[in-house]
């Protein structure tokens, strides 16, 4: 086989493990048989264990009866956006990459959105496409797309698989995704490519051990000495389970981003309110002598400046290159146990304290709505209040997750689901499809406005047809909300963003799903009170009067 790579992003390889050098092609020439067939062989053997799409006519059928061969299930969805969120997001849960196979041309087009999902939302994706072949291209214009191109900045690699695979090369390709951070690769399917480089494999970089142990004594230095800490934990430590013990013992208040939402435990000791770099987390950011961040992404605070007079100790295992938070220490090497050897508790924090600080934030987002309207916070309390004991959430983009994201209860990573680097709509509706699929028989349950439901409802037959136990909870007020709360009086008003009301649980109940409208919390509380084990939509007609004081609330 050979492989022609190119991998954009510079910053990600110092410190990491990633086996590629960024602007370099890699060509590597392996003999083997059927590409298809030792395709599928590499993904099960780097533990794929669902692929989703949609096929063209070419060759990507041969791959997807290749993975069936080898009971590696494949999910037909019904746009590509959609099913790259699917895998994506089932990539994520199960902490393997999971392929999203799609035709060339308007396939590879169409899942970009989902592409870039994944990428800016660090969850692990293989995107395989196939494409008009090398041998062809001077001859074949119809459907012919430079894909290569076309994904090279929305992917971490991208690299043509021609010819015969070779396994050994393979694994390095499929490590791409979930070496953090996770993101997606493409693979440019051509069975009867030719090479176009030079043959090269990149040595690993080594930390330097030497700067680490002299980062990790200044930090210790300063975490020693501090009074106040604040710990804000990112999406790079919600794979590490261990910090759990490790922040509790700490007893500093804990700030979580989205993605690293459930980390710590939201009712538990030590807080664990939101960070966005809002207003919302504030008073706790004021009262700090020292901010911590673990694992944070760059990619995960809204782009608001960094306002903090505090001194910032970071620890992250890949090296930042930014101008956003003024490190005064980073600290670069594998978390858990530079957090074990930093947090040394020597604070003045007392029990409770923390907890009070954070659940002062959550009643903020309470009291911007009156308590004898059905808003979105009302929806949210009284969805809380009817949970099962064990849940994975979706959130779409749009005003209800001002709502949503502060008060939802969570205490294990990747049970809270939403996308925040990229910000897509339309992402609940196929996450929670990624994530029923990756969690057999639990439920699932999905917040979206109408403005994102409209734009995956197609995929209610998928949930349909797969007889998914997932609740789709329509936040539905015919308005494109979140914009509508920024629209000034030259914004074009409701022709900007108003939409004919739409009867979601009518287009549920035509997917093969049961629909429900209800229009107060005491309608919503009794539909929710049972059948979680079924798929079913409850399209709620909230008042979106709060929006605004929820802005407020959260961003400031
Ligand atoms: C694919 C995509 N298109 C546009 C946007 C910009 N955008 C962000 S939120 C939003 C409105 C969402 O409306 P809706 O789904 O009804 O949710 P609501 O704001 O009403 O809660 C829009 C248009 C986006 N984030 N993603």
């Amino acid at each position: 086989m050979w492989i022609n790579l190119r991998c954009p992003r510079r910053q990600w390889h110092p410190g990491t493990n990633c086996i590629l050098t960024p602007g370099r092609h890699y060509c590597l020439f392996v003999v083997a048989a059927g590409l298809a067939v030792e395709l599928a062989k590499a993904l099960g053997e780097a533990g794929v264990g669902a692929a989703f799409g949609v096929p063209g006519g070419g060759p990507n059928l041969d791959l997807v009866g290749a993975l069936l061969d080898i009971d590696i299930d494949f999910i037909l969805a019904h746009a590509e956006s959609s099913a790259a969120i699917m895998a994506a997001t089932h990539g994520l849960i199960t902490q393997t990459p999971t392929p999203v196979i799609v035709t060339r041309g308007p396939g590879a087009t169409s899942v970009a959105n989902g592409t870039a999902q994944a990428t800016l939302d660090r969850f692990p994706l293989i995107v395989v496409t196939d494409t008009v072949p090398a041998a062809q291209r001077q001859r074949v214009a119809h459907q012919r797309v430079d894909q290569r191109a076309f994904f090279a900045p929305i992917t971490k690699a991208s690299a043509t698989v021609a010819a015969d695979v070779d396994a050994e090369t393979l694994v390095g390709l499929l490590t791409v995704p979930t070496t953090w951070p996770f993101g997606a690769v493409h693979l440019d399917y051509d069975a009867s490519g030719h090479p176009d480089a030079d043959a090269h494999l990149e040595v690993v970089v080594a930390p330097d051990t030497g700067a680490l142990s002299a980062a990790i004594s200044a930090a210790v230095d300063l975490v020693g000495q501090a009074e106040r800490p604040v710990v804000i934990v990112g999406m790079e430590a919600a794979a590490t389970p261990e910090l759990a013990e490790i922040l509790v013992r700490f007893g500093a208040p804990v700030l979580s981003t989205y993605q690293a939402a459930g980390l710590v435990d939201t009712n538990g000791s030590v807080g664990a309110s939101l960070f966005t770099n809002g207003a919302l987390e504030r008073p706790v950011l004021d009262a700090a002598d020292l901010i911590i961040t673990i694992g944070l992404d760059l990619v995960e605070p809204i782009p608001a400046p960094w306002t903090q007079a505090a001194p910032v100790v970071r620890l992250s295992s890949v090296i930042q290159l930014d101008d956003y938070l003024p490190a005064t220490i980073d600290v670069v090497g594998p978390l858990a146990e530079t957090a074990r050897t930093v947090l040394q508790p020597n604070h003045r924090w007392v029990d409770g304290e923390a907890t009070a600080l954070c659940s002062q934030a959550r009643d903020h987002i309470r009291h911007a709505e009156s308590s004898d309207t059905f808003g979105p916070v009302q929806l949210v309390e009284t969805a809380i209040a009817a949970l099962p004991e064990t849940i994975t959430t979706t959130v779409d983009a749009g005003a209800h997750f001002l709502a949503v994201m502060p008060l939802w209860p969570v205490s294990e990573p990747f049970r809270l689901l939403i996308s925040n680097g990229l910000a897509t709509m339309a992402f609940a509706v196929p996450a929670a499809i990624g994530a029923a699929i990756a969690r057999p028989g639990e439920p699932v349950l999905a917040f979206t406005g109408d403005g994102g439901m409209s734009m995956t409802m197609a995929e209610l037959e998928t949930i349909a047809r797969l007889q998914l136990p997932i609740t789709v909870v329509v936040f539905n007020d015919a308005t494109l909300s979140l914009i509508r709360i920024k629209q000034t009086a030259e914004h074009g008003g409701d022709r900007a963003v108003a939409y004919q009301l739409t009867d979601f649980a009518e287009v549920a109940r035509a997917s093969g799903i049961d629909g429900y409208v209800v229009n107060s919390a005491s309608e919503f509380r009794t539909v929710l009170a049972q059948d979680w084990d079924r798929p079913r939509l409850i399209d709620a007609r909230i008042d979106p009067s709060s929006y605004p004081a929820l802005l407020a609330a959260t961003r400031g």
